[in-house]
């Protein structure tokens, strides 16, 4: 499965590195795919999506599914 999130508040390198990691704990093996400049954050592999975006807000982020 598929998943994007919108993260408006993902705004440099270190929200990059951060929300990655997190993805990465939340669902090993996923592959992460993060565009900075649409702040998009496309999570290809996961089976549980809410696990991950219950991940991304533990960071401090405020994902939206997209
Ligand atoms: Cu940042």
């Amino acid at each position: 499965m598929t998943i994007a999130f919108q993260v408006p508040d993902m705004t440099c390198g270190h929200c990059v590195r951060a929300i990655t990691q997190a993805v990465a704990e939340a669902a090993p093996g996923a592959h992460v795919t993060v565009d900075l400049e649409s702040h998009r954050v496309t999570v290809s592999g996961a089976d549980q999506a809410d696990k991950v975006e219950a991940a991304i807000r533990a960071a401090g982020y405020a994902p939206a599914r997209a």
